[in-house]
């Protein structure tokens, strides 16, 4: 059976499996009491300087303990990766506390700076975390995609003999399958034969508010059925089978099967008291109950009528035992939130915290002597040394922490520009990919790109064409079999290197996140590209935030753009994706006009996204050491490309985030700044200004997002004691007069470029997009929305008004 040590095989069977189950059972009732503490010492131990509540959930952690201690200390291999229930925090850092990766100062510093984390993260946390979770529902798709991704580099025979497949497992709380992109994922897992995993739901009836629906039950295995699943209930206890097994039992059965979910869960608050009366009442003439009741005092029926499936530490061994084959498998584990602790069951029991009296009984009833607390076997009944030889011996520890590091993957310093006088930055985008996909080259090899279904419409088609789609088993592109004519040939094999997705982009940003932590979770390095419709980040930002807290790394390609997209229109307009790109921690955004400038981005954030020095340094808020996903905002319109021989330092000021197109003279009074694909209205206004303005500068900004960021990071480091600081922006701008007014212009939100009036106290005219939603063609829309030559114009003036009447 699954979990044995070596050690253990030695013995006769009968006594390893006894010395098995009780060091499980002593590790279960030990993680109850170290996740129950580790909050109650956040709360009512630790000094509180500022008045508010630190929290913990001392009752979704109780409702997981059983389940977590056998896969913890029994099922898992170092192989497997898990993304754990975000309320139950405390019992993973308990976990790791006792096998040796996790400190004691910091379950003591648990949610405060530097301590555990309140929910498991893979970049604040020490102790191994596999995949942060907190968004409900979005750690639990996340082991989906992970799974693709392990298919993927297992197919391209990447990863190392010593490296076995694993599980990715989601211990999940029933609340979470009201998000939904759990269904989005599961529908896309069918699509992709999706194997070894498995969803571990924590089925304790009880969300944040209350208790839920009864209507819900019966529903969720239909569901995971129907997607391809295998579905295990687990519903009643070893004693309770016992029970239903002897007379009455039937009775019995049946009554607690009908039992509304909200009666159970008041009656587990109760205790036996309460389980006696009523059952008296509901089952009393019924044959052998009255024996069966008087066969247990109060404490023995609580025992026995709470006595769930996922509280059962055998019934839960034998289910996950029993799984040896990589079919996705959902496991429905009823129990009771706060099992074993005074607030079960209680439906107001979710930011529930035992006070100190309950404490005080709650450590006598564990054994456990004053100042003994944090002592790992204290109150147990097995030698510690026992204890410590079983957890020695813990297969899934037997690597310690299981992070791995990939080489890096060599990117030229340039790529090659494709040669088009007139082309939109989306076209270049396709075109320079599709010329990576001609070579052999380690770079071509490593890009994985993907897509919600706008492949094609996204000019991803070349490279797909080249590369293929990815699939675990070959299939031929009937079409083309049919010999039907298509400019896109998709071939299907575990050899292509595009996934292709369905629409939903929260599954996009999953599969980035999964994608970009392959070097992490089975150490091969990839290289992702995603593409998708700009105005549908939104649609997936919180997964596009979850992948990035999590220091994934991809590149995210957003066409079209603005309102640039034209007659299309309306719904389909992006105005605070800059600023998205601006904000989004972990992710440069740039917005390039010109291919020239795009290849030059691409070329270093294929390299960017692979780097991993490691600290912050306080000039480096940049990151161009620790590295980061980037963001391209694209446009499909075609410009008239500027000709340019390569330059490295212009591809280091676009890089920076911009460049002087046309260099003011010095002492200017106006500059013109523009980011991307109005360009060509930048240019003509610049060209109008001749005769008024002959100085005026043209300033492009490729990343309005890497300007502000060295810009602050500037102002720190000058705070910090370092005078000499100056960022990029503030030497642009530093040849402009003092008074000098800046015109600035972008396809989405002024703000977006406004904030840079306050660099060197420059007045500024912003021109943006504030209202969306008219379709039309350029001509019209630039007008409307006030970003055309006559506008910027007009804002020129005024900027040279409100010039002279200072
Ligand atoms: C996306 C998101 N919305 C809301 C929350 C706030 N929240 C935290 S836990 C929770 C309910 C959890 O219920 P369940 O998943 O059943 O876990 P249990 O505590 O019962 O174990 C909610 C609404 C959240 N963390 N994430
Ligand atoms: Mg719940």
């Amino acid at each position: 059976m699954a979990g044995r040590t070596s050690e253990q095989k030695s013995l006769p069977q009968a006594g390893a499996e006894t010395t098995r189950l009780a060091c499980l059972k002593a590790l279960e009732r030990k993680l109850l009491w170290l996740s129950s503490w580790t909050i109650h010492n956040a709360n009512h131990l630790r000094p509180s300087r500022d008045g508010l509540k630190v929290g913990g959930h001392q009752a979704s952690s109780a409702s997981l303990v059983t389940l977590m201690t056998a896969l913890y200390f029994s099922v898992l291999r170092p192989q497997d990766r898990v993304a754990v229930k975000p309320h139950a925090s405390p019992v993973f850092h308990a976990i790791q506390y006792l096998l040796g990766n996790q400190s004691r100062e910091k379950l003591e510093a648990f949610r405060a700076f530097g301590g555990a984390q309140s929910y498991p993260s893979r970049t604040k946390d020490g102790d191994d975390v596999d995949f942060s979770t907190g968004s409900v529902g979005l750690g639990v798709a996340m082991t989906s995609f992970a799974s693709l991704v392990q298919d993927y580099v297992s197919l391209k025979g990447w990863l190392g003999a010593d490296q076995p497949e694993g599980r990715m497992v989601a211990l999940v709380g029933d609340a979470e399958l009201d998000e939904g992109n759990v269904y989005e994922a599961l529908l896309e897992g069918w699509k992709h034969d999706l194997r070894n995993v498995w969803w571990i739901i924590d089925y304790n009836r009880q969300s944040l508010d209350a208790v839920v629906s009864d209507r819900l039950f019966g529903r969720f295995d239909s569901l995971f059925d129907t997607m391809g699943w295998r579905v295990v209930t687990l519903k009643y206890g070893k004693k309770l089978q016992a029970a239903f097994e002897g007379l009455g039992g039937e009775a019995l059965q049946r009554w607690i099967d009908d039992c509304p979910n909200s009666l159970y869960s008041a009656l587990v608050f109760q205790g036996g008291a309460a389980w006696r009366r009523q059952l008296t009442a509901d089952l009393g003439t019924e044959p052998g109950i009255k024996a069966l009741l008087d066969r247990h005092d109060d404490t023995a029926l609580a025992t026995l009528m709470t006595n769930l499936a996922g509280h059962d530490l055998e019934t839960v061994l034998e289910a996950f035992e029993a799984i040896d084959d990589d079919r996705p498998t959902c496991f429905i584990a009823y129990t009771i939130k706060g099992f074993g602790l005074p607030f079960a069951g209680h439906k107001d029991n979710h930011a529930g915290l035992m006070n100190e009296a309950q404490m005080a009984s709650f450590q006598a009833e564990n054994g456990i002597a004053a100042g003994q607390e944090w002592e790992p076997f204290a109150g147990l009944e097995l030698p510690p040394e026992t204890l410590q030889r079983f957890l020695s011996a813990m297969p899934f520890n037997a690597r310690g922490t299981r992070r791995y590091q990939a080489q890096r993957v060599a990117v030229p310093t340039e790529l090659a520009l494709p040669e088009v006088p007139r082309m939109s930055t989306q076209e270049g985008f396709g075109r320079i990919l599709a010329e990576i996909a001609r070579e052999d080259s380690p770079l071509a090899e490593r890009i994985v790109t993907t897509s919600p279904d706008v492949t094609v419409s996204t000019n991803l088609g070349a490279w797909v064409n080249r590369r293929g789609i990815f699939d675990r088993h070959p299939r031929e592109d009937v079409f083309k079999e049919q010999q039907v004519v298509s400019a896109q040939r998709w071939m299907m094999s575990p050899e292509g290197q595009h996934i292709e997705l369905g629409i939903a982009e929260n599954n996009l940003f999953l599969l980035l996140g999964a994608l970009g932590l392959s070097q992490s979770l089975f150490g091969v390095r990839l290289l992702p590209v995603g593409t998708l419709y700009d105005p549908f980040i939104q649609r997936g930002l919180d997964a596009l935030n979850y992948a990035c807290y999590q220091d994934a790394r991809f590149m995210l390609v957003a066409t079209p753009s603005g309102i640039t997209l034209g007659p299309e229109g309306g719904a389909h307009q992006s105005i605070s994706s800059p600023l998205i790109g601006m904000a989004q921690d972990g992710l440069a955004a740039f917005e390039p006009a010109f291919v020239d400038e795009l290849a030059a981005i691409m070329a270093w954030g294929f390299d960017y996204i692979q780097r991993d020095g490691s600290g912050e340094a306080a000039a480096d808020w940049l990151r161009d050491v620790k590295g980061g996903s980037v963001y391209l905002r694209l446009s499909t319109r075609p410009l008239d490309q500027l000709r340019r021989a390569p330059d490295s330092e212009l591809a280091r000021q676009i890089i920076a985030g911009g460049y002087w197109l046309r260099p003011p003279a010095p002492g200017a009074e106006l500059a013109l700044v523009y980011s991307g694909v109005v360009a060509p209205e930048a240019l003509a206004a610049h060209d109008a200004l001749q005769d008024d303005l002959p100085g005026a500068g043209l300033l492009a900004v490729t990343s309005a997002d890497r300007l502000n960021a060295g810009w602050h990071a500037a102002e720190r480091a000058r705070q910090s004691g370092l005078p000499e600081a100056r960022s990029h922006v503030e030497t642009l701008l530093a040849p402009l007069a003092p008074d000098a007014g800046l015109v600035t212009l972008v396809d989405g939100h002024p703000a977006s470029l406004s904030w840079l009036g306050s660099v060197r106290g420059h007045r500024v005219q912003a021109l943006g997009v504030e209202h969306f939603g008219q379709s039309g063609d350029l001509d019209d829309l630039y007008r409307h929305y006030r970003i055309d030559v006559a506008a910027i114009l007009d804002a020129c003036a005024a900027a040279a008004l409100q010039r002279l009447e200072r």
